[in-house]
């Protein structure tokens, strides 16, 4: 198991749409235990492949509070098949846009349709955290980010602010990963 590094805004990667997972095999495993100790030491409650930078449609999620016994979930090909008429809005952040966070609307309720490591389908009803989380994770699979979803005034803000950010630390690889060495 490997800690990956996280892609970052404005690294267009975010903006691919992955592809389906049509082979359930030990790479597939390999990769979700990868997500999952990546989001574990971020912290995160939710992960999409293409944020370590492999554009397949997988998700994990941990929405047990911090200090209770973890609870990991598995999403592959994850689908909306039904959303609810309400709204509701929460304060959304992403690892891949660090330490930024503000309100978004979604809907309320979602019916997902998924598949699990062996390849069986199922379907969940999610509300609260978890349907604000999955379709925060779906968008993710689709090229889409929460700075999508509000105003473009705070979005072209932050979008910039990571731009300079990123001229400032240079292209990714160029500099060690221990400013010691
Ligand atoms: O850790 C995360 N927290 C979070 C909070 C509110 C709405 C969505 C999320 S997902 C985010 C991790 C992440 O970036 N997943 O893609
Ligand atoms: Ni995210």
């Amino acid at each position: 198991m490997t800690i990956r590094p996280l892609v970052i805004l404005p690294d267009n990667q975010l903006r691919l749409r992955s592809k389906p997972v049509e082979t359930f095999d030990r790479a597939l495993e390999k990769l979700v235990e990868d997500m999952f100790e990546t989001m574990y030491d971020a912290p995160g409650i939710g992960l999409a492949a293409i944020q370590i930078g492999v554009p397949l449609r997988v998700v994990t999620m941990d929405l047990a509070p911090k200090d209770e016994p973890r609870e990991p979930r598995i999403f592959v090909n994850p689908e909306i098949v039904s959303r609810s008429e309400a709204f509701a809005c929460y304060e959304e952040g992403c690892l891949s846009i660090p330490d930024y966070y503000e309100d978004v609307e979604r809907p309320d309720r979602v019916r997902v349709a998924y598949q699990d490591m062996k390849g069986a389908r199922h379907e969940l009803d999610a509300d609260g955290l978890m349907a604000t989380c999955i379709q925060h994770e779906i968008d993710h699979l689709n090229g889409v980010l929460f700075i999508d979803h509000i105003s473009k005034l705070k979005r072209d803000r932050v979008v910039k602010k990571f731009v300079k950010q990123a001229r400032r630390d240079g292209p990714a690889g160029a500099k060690p990963q221990h400013e010691a060495l």
